[in-house]
């Protein structure tokens, strides 16, 4: 009996280890300040990964809809677009949202982002399963995350 708790012990150990070492790290999650009128938002966060891994969507309680995105200069003009087949991820190659790159997308904004408040988001990772985080709100227009 002994002997068999401890190979279980072991068994959600190893399980526990290799979660982490397969996992990716959602840090630097920010958002910006939107205007009362504003119907759409975005939030930026850096995700590092342990082993190759695909971002496929977000969701947010406090828009209808979370999209991955990318802007990109065209003849230009900033446009953006969803980002087709979710984001890869490889490892020892963060990727660093930011405004003007890629972001998460949020559609149908049901309240004004408020200025040093806390956006509850979700990250879905084709390996890595969601993964939450929770996005602090800078001021309107700021073009890197509030110091701490
Ligand atoms: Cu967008």
């Amino acid at each position: 009996m002994r002997l068999m708790l401890s190979a279980l012990v072991l068994a959600a150990l190893s399980t526990a280890a290799l979660a982490q070492s397969t996992g990716v790290a959602v840090t630097q999650a920010w958002s910006r300040a939107s205007t009362p009128a504003a119907k759409t938002g975005a939030i930026y966060v850096t995700v590092t990964a342990g082993g190759p891994d695909r971002l496929t969507g977000a969701s947010t309680p406090v828009a209808e809809t979370a999209e991955v995105h990318q802007s990109k200069m065209t003849n230009g003009v900033m446009e953006m677009r969803p980002v087709e087949g979710g984001l890869a991820v490889t490892p020892g190659t963060p990727i660093h949202m930011a405004p003007g790159g890629y972001h998460i997308m949020l559609l149908g904004l049901k309240q004004p982002l408020q200025q040093g408040s806390h956006v509850p988001l979700t990250l879905n990772f084709e390996h890595a399963g969601a993964v939450n985080v929770e996005a602090v709100v800078a001021g309107p227009g700021a073009s890197e995350p509030p110091r701490p």
